[in-house]
């Protein structure tokens, strides 16, 4: 795919997709829920569709009709085995998440994925379920993973890693399990699993980084409205904050606290961002966001789990701002689509940015003129689009290879760049 330097500011209004993670965790509760659950708003992106699969797979009623999805659940016996494996394509999400609610279906089942899912780990999801009771085995730590699911026990687990997909696998089998499940999270990450078990009725406490769940709680159906994804509409607050004269305005994102790091670190960089319209109850709330030059920052610590996945696209607003970026307790970069910080730094390096790649991180120097060049998505859905965003801003022609990846959660994104202005 061929994109060019934005020729004119970009400008209008802008619906972003569903959130990817809510529209994943939709299906999975719908599933394990007593009664019809509804979800409007869905995503119906490559990563959502292949969970909305692989539930039916497992024997659930799942149909997709005008604007949303129903879901028929009849409890955790919704679930049956499958006839044969399962394909969970790109997506990690439903891989771990799923392992967790398999961990207490007594029959067994294998999951596999795409050649980069099969190279993501996926121990950081056995050892656990291992601990509570389940027969999980892999191929070494990688896909496929095939589980037998057993009466499960509460277990106390200090996560060594700070990921919302190993809390929430963790939780699906802790909501199976005898007795009380305590998680301990080294950093908090996205909260969606912990309130999507209240909103259908269950129980938990969460306080601070520990997170207490008592098994054998029943779940019921309800309506689901997700909101716009914020690691979505990342791509164009960056566009728009860097193409002069820019004004978009994003209508309805997601604006959970554990995900909006990215709002904190662009206003710390100098960018104008502005919520209005906000929906209490659903957590969202229109993004008004105008062109302005940007000064470098320091991002770590606590911070990263909630704009991990944004990351390649601040590394972008970076390269254009002024100073010495530095971007540290990153390493779990490594371990998406792509290793993210390799594939951040070679694609842009390739347009003329100053980075360098460090054991946990990026450091960027800005501001730094871009200029088109052949790059690859490396088949990484984010890395395709943070580079489609680089192409607005570099002068010549960008050839971007595999920009396929978008559909795995953004099927309209070069439509919606192209309607807002973008080439
Ligand atoms: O589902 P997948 O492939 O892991 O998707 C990614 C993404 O960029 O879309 C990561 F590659 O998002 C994860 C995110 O990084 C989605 C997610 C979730 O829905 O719980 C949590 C994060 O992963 P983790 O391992 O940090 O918990």
């Amino acid at each position: 795919m061929r994109l060019n330097f934005a020729q004119r500011p970009l400008a209008g209004e802008l619906t972003v997709p569903a959130d990817k993670s809510i529209s994943h965790r939709s299906i999975m509760f719908g599933a394990i829920s007593q009664g019809t659950t509804r979800v409007h708003n869905f995503l119906p992106a490559a990563d959502c569709l292949s969970t909305i699969e692989a539930f039916r797979a497992l024997g659930v009623t799942i149909k997709q009709q005008a604007g949303e999805v129903v879901i028929n659940g009849r409890g955790l016996k919704t679930l049956q085995p499958a006839t044969g494996t399962i394909d969970v394509g790109n997506s990690g999400t439903t891989m771990r998440l799923l392992l967790g609610i398999l961990a207490g279906r007594k029959f067994e089942t294998t999951l596999f994925g795409d050649a980069s899912l099969n190279r993501r780990p996926m121990e950081r999801v056995m050892t656990p379920l291992r601990q509570m009771g389940a027969k999980v085995s892999g191929h070494g730590e990688f896909p496929p993973i095939t589980i037998t699911g057993a009466d499960l026990t509460g277990i106390t687990y200090e996560m060594p890693v700070a990921s919302a997909q190993v809390k929430s696998a963790i939780l699906f089998a802790a909501l199976q399990a005898h007795g009380t499940t305590t998680i301990i999270e080294k950093a908090p990450s996205r909260n969606h699993t912990e309130e999507m078990i209240q909103q259908f009725g269950g129980q938990l406490t969460v306080e601070d980084k520990m997170i207490t769940l008592t098994g054998g709680q029943h779940l019921t159906g309800q309506e689901v409205t997700v909101p716009g994804d914020i690691s979505s509409a990342a791509f164009f607050l960056v566009a728009a904050t860097l193409i002069k004269n820019s004004h978009v305005t994003l209508k309805q994102v997601g604006i959970n606290p554990t995900r909006t790091g990215i709002l904190t670190v662009l206003s710390e960089m100098g960018a104008a961002i502005t919520t209005q319209q906000t929906d209490e109850k659903n957590q969202a709330a229109d993004l008004v966001v105008t062109s302005q030059p940007l000064c470098a920052t320091k991002i770590s610590g606590a911070i990263i789990p909630k704009l991990i996945d944004e990351l390649p696209i601040i590394a972008l607003a970076a390269t254009q701002a002024r100073g010495t970026t530095i971007i540290s307790d990153a390493e779990e970069l490594k371990v998406k689509e792509t290793n993210r910080i390799d594939t951040t730094a070679a694609e842009l390096t390739k347009m003329g940015a100053d980075i360098t790649v460090t054991p946990d991180g990026l450091i960027i120097n800005g501001p730094t003129p871009l200029h088109g060049a052949k790059v690859a998505s490396h088949g990484d859905h984010r890395i395709g689009m943070m580079l489609a965003i680089a192409a607005q801003i570099a002068t010549g022609e960008t050839e971007l290879a595999q920009p396929e990846a978008v559909k795995i959660s953004y099927p309209n994104f070069f439509h919606d760049l192209t309607r807002l202005g973008g080439d």
